[in-house]
């Protein structure tokens, strides 16, 4: 096993990635910008590096300043987490260089898996069922044309070079396929620095199910089943779960899935811990989209379900180790759901909502987990991402896992900054939530048919009435009325 880890990352996953080292009894290294100076994975850390100023291309994707820690430090090895460098190429092969092991896939599955159409390709070659679709570029308008005839409107748009969204287009009919494959390529172009465009048959309101892998070097692997992560906003995941509800009336489903993402990630040369993205049509058709090459955001609801923690097989595997659990032996045990509580306004268009921390009261009890990267006191830096923490809970069914996080987000007070826990409330109360109903349209419905419910029953309410007064704690988490006076003062505006 490794002595000393160097976790290049900040926020929660740094401090989850810390906690699995401490346990594992290996040192860990933080890695600090300006604006993290003082953050909880600084604390929390046995040894910090300071890598530059706040912006991340002068720190957290310095590969030369990371490297020049890791050998201050004497560092054996590099846990990226997730973004950053998590999924760079170059630095796994920097890592290697340097002789400090990177702890991930080899670069060669990160190149592969970097191009959404090599992924494709390799995909096919494994045997694993894609959308219907050419990889290969549109050239011209009556080529693109025959491709879309054959397999039918509504198709897809999608740029090669591309990911997240971008350079993507519907198309229902012949009439409006010249304009969008030029709008399409101009915006892959802009984004992409590529404006090559390919087609696809265009899944009708899929469901977003990935299926997660585990690898070790010896070609071993199995897969920890799915995560269901239809619940998106502009392609950010905001509540995953697992099981999927798919999955209650079809568990035969999940083997299928596993057994595809296995064939692809064998064929990739896999190792370490990975992510296969499919879609799921009404008809529980299942395609392979894409692959992730590191540990994800989503990953505490496969741990909470699974029993197996991801961070501490990450680092056995890369040090070399056997991965001696076999795929009979993987169990599912009730329902896991997590939500991403983000610094950010839901009733002003999801700003984000950096700031300081004045208040900080944290869910916990049974069945709850908080993998969370700030404390009381603490100011969200305005330069990242500002998710504060993931909030996870465990129950026997989704329905208590359900009635869980409703009790857990009540718990949850966060003053000085604005968070979105009270729409959380609002998606998990929903019918369509709790019917399972879900699909990647499921938030843009939300959004069309929302009815905002009084926003200042929960934590906001607490915060507001714990801060404005020496009364205790224990009368404020008194649940008030509705008619209650102190509803109506003070933060009413809030109310809508
Ligand atoms: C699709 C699709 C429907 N049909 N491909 C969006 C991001 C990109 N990585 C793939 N995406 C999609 N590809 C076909 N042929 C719908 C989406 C999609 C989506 C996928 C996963 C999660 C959320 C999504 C939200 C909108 C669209």
């Amino acid at each position: 096993m490794f002595r000393k880890v160097l976790v290049a990352n900040r926020g929660e996953i740094a401090v989850r990635i810390i906690r699995a080292l401490r346990e594992a009894g290996i040192a860990s290294v933080a890695v600090y910008s300006d604006a993290d100076r003082a953050s909880l994975a600084v604390q929390m850390a046995d040894e910090a590096a300071h890598l530059g100023p706040a912006a991340a291309a002068e720190s957290y994707l310095r590969i030369d300043r990371i490297l020049d820690a890791a050998r201050r430090h004497g560092a054996d090895a590099i846990h990226p987490g997730y973004g950053f460098l998590s999924e760079n190429a170059e630095f796994a092969e920097a890592c290697q260089s340097a002789g400090v092991v990177f702890i991930g896939p080899p670069a060669e599955a990160i190149r592969a898996m970097g191009s959404k159409t090599e992924a494709r390709k390799l995909a096919i070659a494994a045997g694993a069922p894609v959308v219907p679709g050419t990889e290969a570029a549109v050239t011209d308008l009556s080529a693109a044309q025959r491709v879309a005839r054959g397999l039918g409107y509504p198709v897809l748009l999608k740029a090669s070079a591309g990911g997240g969204g971008k350079g993507m287009r519907r198309v229902d009919r012949e009439d409006d396929l010249e304009t969008a494959i030029r709008d399409a390529s101009s915006e892959a172009s802009r984004a992409f620095g590529n404006g090559d465009v390919y087609l696809e048959k265009l899944v009708v309101e899929p469901r977003h199910i990935e299926i997660q892998v585990l690898g070790d070097q010896h070609g071993h692997m199995i897969h920890l089943g799915e995560r269901e992560c239809s619940i998106q906003r502009r392609h950010q995941k905001v509540v995953e779960e697992c099981p999927s509800p798919l999955m209650r009336e079809h568990p035969e489903l999940r083997a299928h899935m596993g057994e595809a993402a296995l064939k692809i990630a064998r064929r990739a040369g896999y190792y370490n811990a990975g992510t296969m993205e499919f879609l799921v049509d009404r008809d529980r058709n299942f395609y392979f989209l894409e692959m992730n090459t590191r540990l994800q955001v989503e990953h505490p609801v496969t741990e909470l379900v699974t029993g197996l923690d991801l961070v501490h097989w990450q680092l056995r595997i890369a040090a070399g180790g056997r991965l001696d659990i076999q795929q009979q032996d993987v169990w599912w045990a009730g329902a896991s759901i997590e939500c991403r509580i983000y610094a950010e306004d839901p009733d002003n268009q999801f700003l984000p909502s950096p700031g300081r921390i004045t208040r900080l009261m944290e869910p916990s009890g049974p069945g709850v987990r908080l993998d969370s990267g700030v404390y009381e006191g603490w100011e969200v830096p305005f330069e990242y991402d500002p998710l504060l923490a993931k909030l996870a809970v465990w129950g026997e069914t989704r329905e208590v896992a359900t009635a869980r996080m409703q009790r857990a987000l009540r718990e949850y007070v966060v003053g000085g900054i604005r968070t979105n826990t009270a729409f959380f409330t609002e998606i998990l109360n929903s019918k369509v939530f709790r019917d399972g109903r879900l699909s990647t349209a499921f938030l843009d419905d939300f959004f069309m048919q929302r009815q905002p419910m009084p926003r200042n029953f929960g934590a906001e309410a607490v915060a507001a009435l714990v801060a404005a007064a020496s009364s205790k704690p224990s009368d404020a988490m008194t649940r008030p009325q509705s008619g209650s006076h102190w509803l109506r003062s003070g933060r009413d505006e809030q109310l809508r």
